[in-house]
């Protein structure tokens, strides 16, 4: 049977060599409040005594964050997986009344080619792209019918994302270590419980790691998550060094021959620099034996629009993130956004979330979300 280590002994060649300076100094440091939780066992695992309860004592979250958002109950749907067209209502609106107007306009002339300038800026697809759709499509469209104009639009849309790898990457040797980070709120938790889900379903044996112990409420989120998809869920103490929590479930991952660990990120510390170091310490310690990481996913809440976007960059430029998942399309979000955030950050959108239910996360396909964005 597995037995988390506690810290000093996670791996000590694995983990903790080369570390630098500051990383050596936390394991350490003396241990915070002892078992201050007591939901500091490994679910289906012993966990560790009380007085091996992993804490650095600092960051200590509790209070941050409040209450952790349950898994919705499964409702009558909630075996369908969601189409797109059929979630995006907000952002379909957005376009549906210009396109319309488009449409009824007799050829393709400078002022209707200047209507759809200016529709795809209003939903939110950001002036650089927008600009780059219209030069293609200014001199291929004009003097044509209006359908033939939204028709060439829909072919730039599908061809802006050709050549993206949406597939999410499982490595040969196992455990593959997909990790996930953003912002507070953007949907980091809901989209591993998400997956935990799609990926089991899948036949994969998976172990979340929750790897955010700066929010008190975020093992709980986790726990209800793991529950609901029978899948082993690891977490240490709250304020416990979020690397050792996620190096814990790798061990117990690889004890028990588990495909893959999801692992859970904050999404904030007390400032955004120590965040970044955390991460990029979290992405080193996940990668060295027996872990692989083949994924690191930034999570990115799209009703937040083009302001997301700037911290987004910030997590993209520190921790070499492989694929964005677009959460929340089925809010009030813009549909152009997920071009804007495609182009400003040159990375692939691997899935989108369409909800809060536990089928609604789906791989992105560009011809649906097309199809869900021109109609
Ligand atoms: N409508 C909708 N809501 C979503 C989606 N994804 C997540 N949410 C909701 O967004 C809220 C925040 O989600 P979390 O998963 O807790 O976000 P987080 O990134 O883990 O947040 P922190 O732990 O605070 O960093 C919850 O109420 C979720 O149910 C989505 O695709 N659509
Ligand atoms: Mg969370």
């Amino acid at each position: 049977m597995f037995r988390r280590r506690q810290r000093g002994d996670v791996a000590p060649d694995e983990a903790t060599e080369d570390l630098g300076p500051d990383e050596v100094a936390e394991s350490d440091q003396a241990p915070g409040p002892q078992g201050s939780t007591g939901r500091d066992a490994v679910i289906e695992s012993e966990g560790p005594p009380p007085d091996e309860a992993l804490a650095t004592g600092s960051d200590d979250g509790s209070g941050a964050g409040g209450a952790a958002p349950a898994p919705p109950e499964a409702g009558a749907d909630e075996d369908e997986t969601p189409s797109m067209p059929g979630r995006l209502g907000r952002a379909r609106r957005a376009l549906a009344a210009p396109f319309a107007a488009i449409r009824s306009r007799g050829r393709v002339d400078d002022a209707v080619l200047d209507e759809l300038e200016e529709a795809l800026i209003l939903a939110d697809v950001g002036l650089p792209t927008t600009t780059k759709l219209m030069a293609e499509l200014r001199s291929e469209a004009r003097g044509k019918a209006p359908d033939e104009l939204i028709e060439a639009l829909r072919t730039a849309i599908v061809s802006f994302f050709a050549g993206d790898e949406t597939e999410l990457v499982i490595g040969e040797e196992a455990p593959s270590v997909w990790l996930f980070v953003g912002v507070n709120g953007v949907g980091k938790t809901t989209s591993i419980g998400k997956l935990a889900r799609r990926e089991s379903d899948r036949g994969r044996k998976i172990v979340i790691a929750a790897g955010d112990t700066f929010r008190a409420a975020a093992g709980e989120q986790l726990a209800a998550w793991a529950a609901r998809t029978g899948t082993d869920l690891v977490e240490g103490a709250d304020g416990a060094d979020p690397s050792s929590v996620v190096y814990d479930a790798i061990r117990h991952a690889a004890a028990k021959n588990a495909d893959l660990v999801l692992a859970d990120t904050a999404g904030r510390l007390h400032t955004k620099t120590n965040l970044m170091v955390e991460l990029e310490k979290i992405r080193r310690v996940a990668d060295r034996d027996p872990g692989h990481v083949t994924e690191v996913l930034l999570v990115i809440d799209a009703t937040t629009g083009q302001n997301g976007l700037v911290q987004a960059r910030q997590f993209a430029e520190a921790v070499g993130v492989t694929g964005i998942v677009l959460t929340k399309l089925d809010g009030t979000a813009k549909g152009g956004i997920v071009l804007a955030i495609r182009a400003d950050l040159g990375l692939p959108i691997k899935l989108v979330g369409l909800g809060e239910g536990e089928h609604d996360l789906v791989i992105f396909d560009p011809a649906e979300f097309a199809e869900a964005l021109i109609g």
